[in-house]
């Protein structure tokens, strides 16, 4: 067993995982993942011996530090530790997690509240850009206590509003990677699209499901699970990111016309898993596939009008809605999402 090191747990949106200042983890990055992976309990599909969930969304790290960067408070490092295979990669962001950064950086001082509102500046070091989320802290102290709700999350907390901007390209260089709105790829029309993370976006019906399912019938369709995997690897190198047999991205998004009155619904593999709701930067892309023409998304979608959009992005426990802020060609500049965050445990950690 490890000396323990200094860490905090939180749920950040529909999300939870440790808390670390970057200072307190082993600066060489081998030291460091072998340390993540001891103390999530990885690899085991129950990680009993860890503090891992046994889900991809329960077994995520943040790496936090003072950021040297003008106009920047912290620099904020993701890391998916893998469930079932010796895996820690920063190959994606996390907005969820993205939540939980403002309130510890505000508990860790690294940034001193400000009023009953305190904006915490992020710059994400896995995509290089940035996001301002604002934290509840009256009295000066930071508040998880509130009447903001999130599906996927019980009850209510603390409101913690994430704006970003510049998201497009974010890990494959262009919003469109392979420069079309659609392409044909294993026989299915998909969008190759990163506005914030990398996802495939396709028609539920051509992968020969409804899109109403639970994740759990999902899971359990295992002709689906291999077309989504064969799609997956193709896109993989047509996206800019190389052989992705070993990464959390691109997530793969089977999309069909809304059932609850929002913009469109949603059944997102992360990549193996199906997401009980779907991922912050995830339905930032989708949103975006779904105001782009030609895309699969596009004739399904209820996409509103004006510079200012609020697309609802159903998802198997909910919606999650991204307010899109569009310029005078109709192109997303700008994304704003809900999101709300807990401690729960401050302490040591073991591996
Ligand atoms: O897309 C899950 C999550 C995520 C990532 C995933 C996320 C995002 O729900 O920004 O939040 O897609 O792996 O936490």
């Amino acid at each position: 067993m490890s000396d323990g090191v200094r860490c905090m747990w939180m749920r950040g949106g529909t999300s939870k995982g440790g808390y670390f200042l970057a200072e307190d983890l082993p600066a060489d990055v081998a030291a460091r993942d072998a340390f993540l992976l001891g103390m999530m309990g990885s690899p085991d599909l129950r990680q009993i011996d860890g503090m891992g969930g046994a889900d991809p969304l329960t077994s995520k790290v943040a790496v936090v530090k003072k950021s040297d960067r003008a106009g920047v408070d912290v620099d904020y490092l993701f890391l998916q530790v893998f469930v079932d295979q010796p895996i820690v990669t920063d190959a994606q962001n996390c907005g969820n997690i993205l939540a939980g950064v403002g309130p510890f950086a505000i508990e860790r001082g690294l940034v001193a509240a400000s009023g009953d509102v305190t904006p915490v500046t992020i710059y994400m070091e896995n995509t290089g850009q940035v996001a301002v989320s604002r934290v509840a802290t009256p009295g000066g102290k930071v508040s998880y206590a509130g009447d903001a709700r999130i599906d996927g999350v019980p009850g209510s907390s603390a409101p913690v509003p994430i704006a970003f901007k510049d998201t497009a390209g974010s890990s494959c260089g262009a919003l469109l990677p392979t420069g079309n709105a659609v392409d044909m790829v294993e026989g299915v029309a998909v969008t190759m699209i990163d506005n914030g993370m990398p996802c495939v976006v396709m028609r539920a019906a051509d992968m020969g499901i409804s899109g109403e399912e639970s994740p759990e019938e999902l899971e359990a369709n295992a002709g689906l699970r291999a077309r989504l995997e064969a799609i997956r690897l193709a896109c993989g190198p047509m996206m800019n990111l190389g052989d992705v047999a070993a990464k959390s991205v691109p997530k793969m998004t089977m999309v069909s016309a809304p059932r609850n009155g929002g913009a469109i619904s949603t059944r997102t593999f992360i990549p193996h898993r199906c997401h009980k709701t779907i991922g912050v930067l995830g339905a930032v892309s989708v949103a975006t596939a779904c105001l782009l023409e030609g895309s699969p998304a596009y004739d399904l979608a209820q996409r509103g009008d004006g510079a200012e959009r609020s697309l609802a992005i159903e998802h198997p426990t909910g919606e999650m809605t991204v307010v899109a802020t569009l310029d005078d060609t109709g192109t997303v500049q700008s994304a704003a999402i809900l999101r709300t965050a807990r401690k729960l445990m401050d302490g040591e950690v073991f591996a």
